[in-house]
């Protein structure tokens, strides 16, 4: 296995990084120009967003064909061209692999629709029940039932999420034969690494059952054959060269599994992504509401799948946000009084942890939600479905406004805030998705100039590669009963880290070990810190104290 531990994962959403053509569209030469920029943050891997032909009915996730360029991004020569210049910065690239549907689009769903029986055993087909329902009575995930006619057929195909994006049968072994091809199709242009997009939904039953107690989830995710299935890929592609890397995205996944997923002597992937620690601002487990966070929750988590990842040899991959989630610093953070403190709190508490952090772009300047304000501006089908079905259960526009607003995957889609010039720097044309309110204060140049977060990003990158124990350390709970502090030992034979996170923007304190006391400061976001054994902790405070056995 490579050093991967050491390394810290950038992501970019392409369409939303940099325009270089000023067509409105982020694009691959746009990426070769900011690469000094990451390169100076210290990442080593990026993993961008899929950037393949595709309708965008759900931004690429929709791939119409699995080995090309969308043309808005660049041609496959520029693709080449882009990991080649990486290379020189010792960066590399993880490729998002959506393997558990294709478009309705993409040539093999087209020759199903046609009566290509070889293709339409690519997909689950299904006929309606007798009683005339829908074969299961499953949902997607954008809301509405998991199946729609299939062309003039009285049979149904499932999608788990959009209509437009039919689920893969991995049963089948020419639909697995097929997608392995991609990724060594991938592997060849020399990229380092892949996310799979969720990869635990692939291992569905040969007969689809309905689910009696919800809305199908239990009876499709984390299935043992999904174990099966990246056994068969890592020996049919990546697991031939050691230096790649991989994650999963785990939709509702457990630790058991995870563990399983990762654990290295069982050849499946490197790391996987779980969400249940982004949930916690979810009433009852339902995402389109409003809640502040709960504290308890959340640091349960954060420990459990600490702990237990730690013991089981599993390895988390570590993040607050991304591409589908509002940005983290709107969710935790008093941001009107502590934006620079909480994002520097929020790093810490990742980036010293088990696993593998990821930056999503815009995380290392703190950016915020853009702050919409009509529904005209969201672009996402998640989004405008979840405002019309708020609307359809009783919502005032007003209240549906306010919950997309806060949840929309669009909050963290907006152009990256290169600059206080006109659209943020990110284009001179029209963005397709406005730029956020924020840019004039929060960007690139302001941030490099006057900003400390940055910086900040950009140690806790460094430090990881220099201290072992970061990388290598076990997890151990500490100060479990805090009611706002989550802090955390790391351990090896050699070295002993402390981290300290309060978590809101009241003071509080927290007794340190004994062995601290001697500790060195190796991470602090206020200037002036005294370590003592009953340690206060100021808004946001964050301490990560260090010692050598
Ligand atoms: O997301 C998986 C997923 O489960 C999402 O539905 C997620 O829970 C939701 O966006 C949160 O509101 C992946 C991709 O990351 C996402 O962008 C795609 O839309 C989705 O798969 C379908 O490919």
């Amino acid at each position: 296995m490579s050093n991967f531990k050491q390394k810290t994962v950038y992501q970019i959403y392409p369409k939303s990084f940099k325009d270089s053509n000023n067509d409105g569209v982020g694009d691959f030469a746009g990426i070769i120009e900011k690469l000094p920029y990451l390169h100076e943050l210290g990442v080593e891997l990026v993993w961008l967003n899929p950037f393949y032909p595709s309708p965008q009915r759900d931004n690429g996730y929709d791939i119409s064909d699995y080995c090309a360029i969308d043309p808005r991004f660049g041609t496959m020569t520029e693709f080449e061209q882009l990991v080649a210049e990486a290379d020189r910065y010792g960066i590399g690239f993880m490729l998002d692999m959506v393997l558990n549907h294709v478009s309705t689009e993409h040539e093999w769903f087209q020759k199903a629709l046609a009566g290509d029986k070889y293709y339409q055993d690519f997909f689950f087909l299904e006929p309606a029940k007798e009683n005339g329902d829908l074969p299961t009575n499953w949902v997607s995930k954008f809301g509405g039932p998991a199946w729609e006619k299939f062309g003039a057929t009285d049979q149904y195909y499932l999608h788990l999420f959009d209509v437009t994006q039919a689920d893969l049968n991995w049963r089948n072994p020419n639909v697995r034969k097929e997608l392995f091809d991609v990724v060594r199709f991938w592997m060849k242009k020399g990229v380092k690494g892949f996310r799979f997009d969720v990869i635990n939904l692939i291992g569905k039953d040969k007969v689809l059952l309905d689910d009696p107690t919800g809305d199908g989830k239990f009876m499709y995710t984390d299935k043992p054959l999904v174990h099966d299935y990246l056994q068969e890929m890592n020996v049919a592609t990546f697991g031939e060269d050691v230096t790649i890397v991989t994650v999963g995205e785990m939709s509702s996944t457990t630790i058991e599994n995870c563990i399983d997923y990762t654990r290295e002597d069982r050849h499946e992937l490197s790391m996987a992504f779980n969400f249940h620690h982004l949930k916690v601002d979810y009433q009852d487990g339902e995402k389109w509401t409003l809640k502040p966070f709960d504290f308890e929750e959340l640091k349960m988590l954060l420990h459990t799948w600490g702990k237990d990842m730690s013991e089981g040899d599993g390895w988390n991959a570590l993040f607050w946000n991304n591409h589908d989630q509002p940005r983290a610093l709107n969710r935790f953070i008093d941001v009107e009084n502590y934006r620079v403190e909480g994002a520097k709190m929020l790093a810490a508490t990742i980036h010293l942890n088990r696993g593998t952090p990821y930056v999503y772009m815009g995380e290392e300047i703190g950016m915020l939600d853009p702050g919409f304000d009509t529904m005209e501006k969201y672009v996402d089908v998640e989004s405008i479905n979840a405002y019309d079905n708020l609307i359809a259960a009783g919502n005032s526009p007003e209240m549906a406004m306010k919950i997309i607003q806060a949840k929309s995957r669009d909050n963290s889609r907006v152009p990256m805030q290169w600059s206080s010039e006109v659209n943020a720097g990110f284009s001179e044309g029209t963005p397709w998705l406005e730029v956020g309110a924020s840019y004039k204060e929060i960007n690139v140049v302001t941030e490099l100039e006057t900003g400390s977060i940055f910086r900040f990003y950009q140690r806790l990158i460094a430090l990881r590669k220099e201290l072992p124990i970061i990388s290598m350390g076990d997890y151990q709970p500490y100060a479990t009963d805090s009611k706002q502090v989550i802090a955390y030992i790391r351990e090896t034979a050699e070295e002993k880290l402390i981290v300290l996170n309060n978590f809101y923007a009241t003071e509080t304190e927290v007794v340190l070990p004994e062995e601290f006391l001697a500790g060195e400061l190796l991470v602090q976001n206020y200037a002036h810190v005294a370590i003592q054994k009953v340690q206060p902790l100021r808004a946001y405070e964050t301490l990560a104290l260090y010692l050598k056995k």
